[in-house]
């Protein structure tokens, strides 16, 4: 999520410039502290990350350009922007720093009002960022993750379940005669129904590592990893019975008098030669079972 205010990790190892930089930022950004190369590199991996980064260059353990290059060669921190302060006024070292991935370069003694509007527009930028990306990945109906995400998502779980030798497990979940659901109350009335479904499903999946999107119109699927089946399927009649025990009036369901769901459970251990689609086509398959059963059940 886009957050309100925004954060900035200096990176610095002289007293003096750090109470500079702090006073200044602080009035507008939550500021982190890092005294040294090492510790940057831990603080700016955590859950928490920083909006913006200024990097000192002449640090005593990993020199500046050694940690920009290593920030912006990690997965997990290439997305923060790092600004580089130095004394070397030299255009080569400038060169070299943007050419490490650095989106601006500060010469010390630097003007406040310079450096603080240079701040100000990179964390402009990244605030722009974030939204795009926040927007790409979620639904704007249900606000659960969509599609995309969820794509990449088993991906990776998969590959990563497929390296440990681990259980993924994957819930699909179908509205039952949503249709007549539409036909019956309209179709705004079905898109109240869905937000209600999604939220009562989301306070249903705690697990960190579980994501939970919506799959398509009226289907919604719950990545699971590190869960066998069995502890799937209970997973499964949780969120169906959770759903039901909305009583979301349905005059036109043939199975039950409020909103039911159906759902399909696959779980495996995959091998290396396995594509991610079979986990999904087996999930798919056991979901069309539970609508030939009748609806309002899960099956494997
Ligand atoms: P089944 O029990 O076999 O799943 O029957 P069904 O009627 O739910 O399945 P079908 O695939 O025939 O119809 C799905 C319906 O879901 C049709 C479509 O209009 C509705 N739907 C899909 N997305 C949305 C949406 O965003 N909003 C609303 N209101 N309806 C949607
Ligand atoms: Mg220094
Ligand atoms: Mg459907
Ligand atoms: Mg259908
Ligand atoms: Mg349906």
């Amino acid at each position: 999520m886009v957050k309100e205010k925004q954060s900035v990790l200096i990176i610095e190892d002289e007293e003096v410039n750090i109470r500079v930089l702090g006073q200044i930022l602080s009035r507008e950004f939550n500021i982190d502290v890092a005294t040294c190369g090492r510790d940057a590199l831990v603080r700016a991996e955590q859950d928490e990350m920083p909006d913006l980064i200024l990097l000192d260059v002449t640090m005593p353990d990993i020199d500046g350009y050694e940690l920009c290059r290593q920030l912006s060669d990690n997965e997990k921190t290439r997305h923060i922007p790092i600004i580089l302060i130095t004394s070397e006024d030299q255009e080569k070292q400038e060169a070299y720093g943007l050419s490490l991935g650095a989106v601006d370069y500060i010469v010390k003694p630097f003007s406040v009002p310079v450096l603080v509007a240079r701040v100000r527009t990179h964390l402009q930028l990244k605030r722009q960022r974030d939204m795009l990306s926040d927007l790409s990945v979620h639904d704007s109906l249900t606000g659960l993750y969509n599609r995309r995400k969820f794509d990449g998502y088993i991906e990776a779980e998969w590959r990563r379940a497929c390296r440990n030798q681990t259980s993924l497990a994957l819930v699909m979940l179908d509205v039952d005669l949503f249709k007549a659901y539409n036909d019956h109350y309209g179709h705004m009335a079905g898109d109240r129904c869905l937000q209600r479904i999604a939220d009562c499903l989301l306070a249903n999946i705690q697990r960190s590592g579980d994501l939970l999107a919506r799959y398509g119109g009226e289907e919604f699927v719950a990545v699971l990893p590190e869960l066998d089946r069995h502890d799937a399927t209970v997973l499964a009649q949780k969120l169906c019975d959770a759903v039901a025990a909305l009583t979301v009036p349905h005059a036109a369901s043939t199975v039950a008098d409020h909103v039911t769901l159906s759902g399909g459970v696959a779980a495996m251990v995959p091998d290396i030669d396995m594509p991610s689609s079979q986990l999904i086509e087996a999930a798919d398959s056991a979901l069309y079972a539970a609508k030939k059963a009748g609806r309002d059940c899960v099956q494997v």
